[in-house]
């Protein structure tokens, strides 16, 4: 197959909130410093709903969404040396060249190489789509596109990994978990002792409240409005539950009260300002630090009485929890693979490519983390 187009099934976005169509796509062989991967997992997270919802002002139709799972590089465009056929990789829509100023400077894991690129859903070469529908361009997601049998990423945008790792699970660490961890481990840097309020108890809440456990957090406290998730949270680390509804004082009194003046540390993993607010001040005066990990809609803006940071509480935000995605992720795989972080407890559903409509219908509800779908 290689240098050839590539005929295979994908689930096609054509409109906003339009159900998924799965269609035979054309996948075009990979350009110079492309990567042509045959997706064999892939889960769902909440930013996928996000853009399909059609509040991303990147999102752009049609458009195939999916941007966290594991797969085995098909064939390679020209000048790609890191990775070649045969590999097991997950693509990364954080990418990590190593050579642009973002990703020298030491500051930061976000890098500038492909980025105008992959948010107007084209490849940086030739500024084109490689999917096409009977000749007509359907466009990328986040540089990875991974509801397709087959996708074409940016070399600097793939994670080779461990082959013996297994990857309906491994998947996962394409996105929600590692922004959890590295939310606390690289973000927030979370002290021994230190309390902690997550707002938002999904996946990537979850794996705030692993990596808070992990660092030694004294007290994980987990808020949500879904009272169900309280006994599962209690397995990623959660000490306490707080739910929003059972009470009337605004939920970041709530939270200072319970801790004698604030937490040391805050999460947002939802997605709505006014949890942002909330999140921020709950955070004690002087030195509590809120971390944003949700995404919010298009025209959405984050308030708070500037006296809350002149009173030196901190507002920070995070992409993939910090992680330089190439250098990293297999560093992540390995620790899978040495059962020092968690993977498998987030998996609550699996399903077959053919259902992806059902599982976005069950990311609506309570029950349902990360559902695998085998492609
Ligand atoms: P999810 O839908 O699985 O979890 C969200 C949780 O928030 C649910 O348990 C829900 O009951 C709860 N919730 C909703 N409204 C609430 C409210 N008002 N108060 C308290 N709890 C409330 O989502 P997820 O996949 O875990 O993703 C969480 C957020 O993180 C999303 O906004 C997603 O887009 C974003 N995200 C960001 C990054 C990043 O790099 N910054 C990476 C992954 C996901
Ligand atoms: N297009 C969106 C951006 C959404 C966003 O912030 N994405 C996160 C990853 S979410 C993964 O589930 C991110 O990494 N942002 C940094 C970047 O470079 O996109 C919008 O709202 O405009
Ligand atoms: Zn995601």
């Amino acid at each position: 197959t290689q240098g050839q187009v590539i005929t295979c099934k994908a689930a096609v976005a054509y409109e906003p909130n339009k159900p998924l169509v799965i269609e035979d796509v054309q996948v075009a062989p990979p350009q110079a410093g492309e990567v042509r991967i045959k997706i064999l997992f892939t889960a769902l997270c909440h930013t996928d709903a996000y853009t399909w919802s059609g509040k991303d002002p990147e999102g752009l139709f049609p458009c195939i969404l999916g941007h966290e799972a594991a797969g085995i590089v098909e064939s390679v465009g020209e000048g790609v040396t890191e990775v070649q056929p045969g590999d097991h990789v997950i693509p990364c829509y954080q990418a990590e060249c190593r050579e642009c100023k973002f990703c020298k400077s030491g500051k930061t894991n976000l890098c500038g190489k492909v980025r105008t690129a992959t948010g107007a859903g084209v490849m940086m070469n030739d500024r084109k789509s490689r999917f096409s529908v009977n000749g007509k361009p359907i466009y990328h997601f986040m540089g990875t596109s991974t509801f397709s049998q087959y996708t074409v990423v940016h070399d600097v945008s793939v994670a080779k990994i461990d082959p013996q790792a297994p990857l309906d699970k491994v998947c996962l660490l394409g996105c929600g978990v590692p922004t959890g961890l590295g939310a606390v481990w690289n973000t927030a840097k979370v002290e021994p002792g230190s309390t902690v309020a997550i707002f938002g108890l999904g996946t990537v809440g979850l794996a705030v409240a692993e990596g808070a456990k992990s660092a030694g957090a004294s007290r994980i406290i987990g808020v949500d409005i879904d009272s169900k998730k309280y006994g599962l949270a209690k397995n990623f680390g959660v000490t306490e539950f707080v739910n929003p509804k059972d009470h009337d004082k605004p939920i970041q009194q709530v939270i200072v009260d319970l801790t004698d003046g604030g937490v040391d540390y805050s999460f947002e993993c939802i997605g709505n300002v006014s949890v942002m607010r909330a999140a921020l001040e709950c955070c004690h005066k002087g030195w509590g630090t809120s971390v944003i990990i949700g995404v919010a809609a298009s025209g959405q803006e984050i308030s708070t009485r500037p006296f809350q940071l002149v009173t030196g509480r901190v507002w920070k935000g995070t992409a993939f929890g910090g992680f330089k995605s190439r250098s990293q992720v297999p560093w992540l795989v390995d620790k899978y693979m040495k059962k020092e972080i968690k993977i498998d407890e987030y998996i609550t559903h699996n399903l077959t490519f053919g259902d992806i409509n059902k599982a976005f219908d069950l990311m609506h509800e309570g029950s349902c983390l990360r559902c695998v779908l085998k492609l």
